[in-house]
């Protein structure tokens, strides 16, 4: 990675603020791209920056209603691990780590990518059943892991109670050291200049209404400042509004959208330098570089759209974390948010064709999409640049649902569905 100081840091903010310029300024879209994503979070602006870096497709806009990366991508607690349970999904995941380990280079952005670990933990018999085997099947994909003890896990988190007295009593876990936390706002940040500096328009505050479908085919986008904008291809990343930007085209997805909430802490010292999630007892945390305990829990159990969630959530979520980690009693919370996450019934996400030609969508990534970001940009941006689903996407159409190939990982999904 490249490192700045003194006048070349100088050079490099003022660079960086006259990119940023160019992006606020929100001129008039050309009259036709060859390829226009709905949606400027993490993943469609990762997808604007691979069809331009590694496909070639530089005339792509990308159209966001809101500010780029201010969605699920700026309230995500930041996770990414690989470690699913069946082949389709665990590729996906593993292809996107791979590219996690090179991206701080690859932007020359930091995005703070550290690998400090993830464990997963059980609490039953039946939870260290599952580990065994979805640890097994990872390694047989060549992606890393461990079965621990109690004893194995009290040594990576000593502060965590793994004792037996407790209404949950921690067994052991898995293990993925490879796994870790990123930046978020900076992935978006980094994918945005990038793609920006590749030649990709990229138009805030500026929703997608609608489209112009003639014979069965898309052919542009209807803006709600632009008017209607022509496109080649168009590929929706819309997470958790999705269901209504298919509705748009006529169709409906398989999937349903959930708040799903988080909280940090005021900043404290550094005293947990893993990830520690259970999705027995519903709840997750890690300490973020500034100091604060980043804390969630699973979906509300409710459909909404609400970016909030209700309040007895976070009540039982904060005891789990409690029951893990007594000593935190005292800590005050800080922050409360919700995003609205897509999930499908096998909770797995959609990288597909539609039913309309020329409009692609990649969404229901539910609960677990930030550790994606990367690899599911890049299999999108091929699948948008030949037409073709990329063979990593190919298992995740939308119509699975009719053929009945589902890929249930509601196990390795960490975070309760
Ligand atoms: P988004 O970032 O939501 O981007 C979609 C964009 O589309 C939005 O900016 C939206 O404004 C825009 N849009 C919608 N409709 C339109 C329209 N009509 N026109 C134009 N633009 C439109 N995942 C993990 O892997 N690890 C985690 O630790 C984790 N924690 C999470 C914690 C919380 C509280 C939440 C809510 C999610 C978490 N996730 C996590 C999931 C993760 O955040 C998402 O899967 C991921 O960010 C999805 O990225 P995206 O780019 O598809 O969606
Ligand atoms: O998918 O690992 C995950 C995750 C963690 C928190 C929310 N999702």
């Amino acid at each position: 990675m490249q490192h700045y100081s003194g006048f070349g840091l100088l050079k490099h903010a003022i660079s960086h603020h006259e990119n940023w310029q160019r992006v606020w300024r929100n001129p008039k879209p050309k009259d036709h791209y060859d390829v226009i994503i709905v949606g400027g979070g993490g993943h469609g602006l990762a997808t604007a920056y691979y069809l331009a870096k590694e496909f070639g497709v530089t005339n792509v806009a990308v159209f966001e209603k809101g500010y780029l990366g201010g969605g699920n991508t700026a309230r995500n607690t930041t996770i990414v691990r690989s470690n699913y349970l069946w082949d389709e999904s665990a590729h996906l995941y593993e292809h996107a780590m791979k590219l996690w380990e090179g991206l701080s280079l690859d932007l020359n952005y930091n995005v703070m990518f550290s690998q400090r670990g993830v464990l997963n933990l059980g609490h039953t018999l039946q939870d260290m059943r599952d580990i065994n085997r979805r640890v097994n099947a990872n390694r047989l994909n060549g992606i890393d892991g461990e079965v621990l003890d109690a004893q194995g896990v009290k040594e990576i988190v000593p502060h965590m109670d793994c004792s037996a007295n407790t209404r949950y009593p921690v067994l052991g876990a898995s293990w993925q050291p490879r796994g870790g936390v990123a930046r978020h706002d900076a992935v978006a940040w980094g994918y945005a200049r990038g793609a920006d500096a590749l030649g990709v328009d990229l138009f805030q505050q500026c929703a997608v209404e609608g489209f112009e479908i003639e014979d069965g085919t898309v052919t542009g986008v209807k803006t709600k400042l632009h008017g209607t904008v022509k496109a080649g291809r168009i590929g929706c990343v819309t997470a958790g509004n999705s269901g209504v930007v298919a509705g748009m085209a006529g169709f409906q997805l398989p999937l349903e959208s959930h708040p799903l909430q988080a909280l940090v802490s005021e900043p404290i010292k550094p005293i947990l330098d893993t990830v520690v999630m259970s999705n027995h007892v519903h709840g997750y945390i890690s300490q973020s570089d500034k100091g604060d305990l980043v804390i969630g829990a699973g979906v509300d159990g409710y459909n909404g759209y609400g970016q909030r969630g209700s309040y007895n959530t976070i009540e039982g979520n904060v005891e789990a974390i409690l029951e893990l980690f007594p000593l935190f009693s005292r800590v005050r919370m800080n922050r409360q948010w919700g995003g609205i996450v897509d999930t499908c019934a096998d909770a797995c996400p959609i990288l597909s064709k539609t039913p309309v030609d020329n409009l692609f969508f990649n969404c229901g990534w539910g609960t677990g999409g930030f550790k994606a970001t990367p690899g599911s940009g890049h299999v999108f941006a091929a699948s948008l640049a030949k037409g073709e689903m990329h063979p990593l996407a190919e298992p995740f159409s939308m119509f699975r649902f009719n053929t009945g190939a589902l890929i249930d990982e509601h196990g390795a999904a960490g975070v309760a569905h």
